[in-house]
C-alpha cells in the first residue's frame, strides 16, 4: 500500500484528490489548520465513512508557518508521496495580504521541500504551481518553458515556490515537479472565487433569496477547467518516470461574462436584471491572455481534461439548487 501526504486536504482539490488515492488504495495523511477546522465541508463523507477515517484516512493538525508542526506528522507519516496544495490562494486577497501570501504560499513550499530532503527516504514531491507565474505573458498559449513574469503577489509566491521545486530537483536530486495548474473550478471550490460566487447568487436568485449579483471585471479571461481533471493530471505527474513540470490547462479562454450567461441560462433568468459591476471587485493588476498548452502532459502522461466548461458551470449551479433544497451536493 502506497502512502500519500497531502497538505492542504480540505481544500477544493485536497479532497478531491484524497478521494482519488483512497480509491487506488493508498493509506492517505493530510494535514489541516486546526484554527479554521471543521470550516470545510469537503471531506465530511470522508470523515463519517467509519470504513475509512482513521483506517485509511488520517488527520493532522499542523500550520505552514510552522515547519516543527509538520515535521512529526511527516516523519511519522513516512510518505511515498506529497501533494503540496496548502496555500493563501485568493489572487485579489493577495493585494490585502501581501506578507502573509509570501510567506504561506512561497516559503511554506520552501519549508515543505527541505523538510521533504532531510526525511530518510525523500518521497516524490508535487507542487501545486500557478499560470499566475506567467503575468499576462506575451506568448499564448504557455507552455513549460514560458517565462515566468508575475504581476500579482500570489503570482509571485508561487514563482518562488516554482523556482525552489525546480531547484531542489536539479541540486539535491528529489523527485519534485511543479504541476503549472490553470483554473480549475467545482461545486467544492471556495465562495469568492469567482465561479462559485456566480453559481451561488444564481441559485439564491432564483429562490428569491438574493436581489443582485456584484462582480468585478466581467470581461476577464480564464482557461477553466474542472478539479476533477487536475487532480488526476496531479497524480500522473508523480507516476510518471522522470520527475517533470506540466502544464495542465484545456487551451480555451473563457469570459467571467461567459459563466455569467450560461448560469442564468441554466435557471431561465436574464442575467441584465440583476448583475452588475463594481470598483471594490477589480484588482489592482489581472493577468491578460492566460491560457495554457497541455501537449507534454497530453503526450508524456496521456492526460486531458473530460469536463467541459458547460458542464463545470451547470453542475456548480445544479449543486447551489441542490443545497438551497436541503439535499446533499457535490
Ligand atoms: P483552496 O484554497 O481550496 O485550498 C487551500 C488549502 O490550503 C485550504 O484547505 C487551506 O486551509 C489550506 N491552508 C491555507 N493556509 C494554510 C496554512 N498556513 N497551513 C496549512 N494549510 C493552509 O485551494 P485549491 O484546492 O483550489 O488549490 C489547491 C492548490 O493549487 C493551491 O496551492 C492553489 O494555490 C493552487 N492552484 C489552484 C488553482 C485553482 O484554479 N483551483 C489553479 C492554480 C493553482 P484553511 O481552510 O485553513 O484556509
Ligand atoms: P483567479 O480566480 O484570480 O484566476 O485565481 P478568481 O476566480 O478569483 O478570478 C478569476 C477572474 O475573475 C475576475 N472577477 C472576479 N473574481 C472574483 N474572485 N470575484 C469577483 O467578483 C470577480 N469579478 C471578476 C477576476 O478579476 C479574475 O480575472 C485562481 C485561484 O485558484 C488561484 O489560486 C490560481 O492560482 C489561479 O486561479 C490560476
Amino acid at each position: 500500500m502506497k502512502r500519500a501526504f497531502i497538505t492542504g486536504i480540505e481544500g477544493q482539490d485536497g479532497s478531491y484528490l484524497a478521494e482519488l488515492l483512497l480509491s487506488k488504495n493508498y493509506e492517505v495523511h493530510g494535514i489541516y489548520r486546526q484554527s479554521t477546522n471543521g470550516g470545510s465541508p469537503n471531506l465530511k463523507p470522508l470523515k463519517a465513512n467509519a470504513t475509512v477515517f482513521e483506517k485509511t484516512l488520517f488527520l493532522h493538525p499542523a500550520d505552514l508557518d510552522d515547519a516543527k508542526s509538520i515535521r512529526v506528522p511527516l516523519e511519522k507519516s513516512a510518505p511515498d508521496e506529497i501533494y503540496h496544495l496548502a496555500s493563501q490562494s485568493h489572487v485579489g486577497a493577495s493585494f490585502e495580504k501581501v506578507e502573509e501570501t509570501c510567506r504561506i504560499t512561497g516559503l511554506g513550499a520552501l519549508r515543505l521541500l527541505e523538510l521533504t530532503r532531510k526525511l530518510p527516504k525523500a518521497p516524490r514531491f508535487f507542487h501545486a504551481s500557478s499560470s499566475e507565474i506567467f503575468g499576462s505573458p506575451e506568448q499564448s498559449p504557455q507552455t513549460e518553458i514560458t517565462p515566468v513574469n508575475p504581476i500579482t503577489p500570489y503570482g509571485s509566491a508561487k514563482a518562488l515556490g516554482t523556482q525552489m521545486t525546480r531547484i531542489y530537483r536539479k541540486n539535491f536530486g528529489l523527485f519534485a515537479v511543479n504541476g503549472i495548474l490553470f483554473n480549475h473550478e467545482s461545486p467544492r471550490r471556495g465562495e469568492n472565487f469567482v465561479t462559485r460566487k456566480i453559481c451561488r447568487a444564481v441559485a439564491a436568485i432564483k429562490s428569491g433569496r438574493q436581489s443582485e449579483l456584484v462582480l468585478g471585471d466581467t470581461s476577464a479571461q480564464r482557461d477553466w477547467g474542472h478539479a476533477r481533471d487536475y487532480v488526476r493530471g496531479m497524480w500522473l505527474a508523480l507516476q510518471h518516470d522522470t520527475p517533470e513540470d506540466f502544464v495542465f490547462a484545456t487551451g480555451k479562454l473563457h469570459r467571467v461574462q461567459d459563466i455569467v450567461e450560461l448560469a442564468f441560462k441554466t435557471v431561465d433568468l436574464d442575467w441584465q436584471k440583476f448583475v452588475r459591476q463594481e470598483k471594490q471587485f477589480f484588482r489592482p493588476a489581472d493577468p491578460r491572455q492566460v491560457v495554457g498548452n497541455a501537449v507534454k502532459a497530453k503526450q508524456l502522461l496521456s492526460w486531458e481534461p473530460e469536463i467541459s466548461f458547460e458542464q463545470t458551470i451547470a453542475e456548480m449551479v445544479q449543486s447551489e439548487l441542490n443545497a438551497l433544497a436541503g439535499r446533499v451536493a457535490n
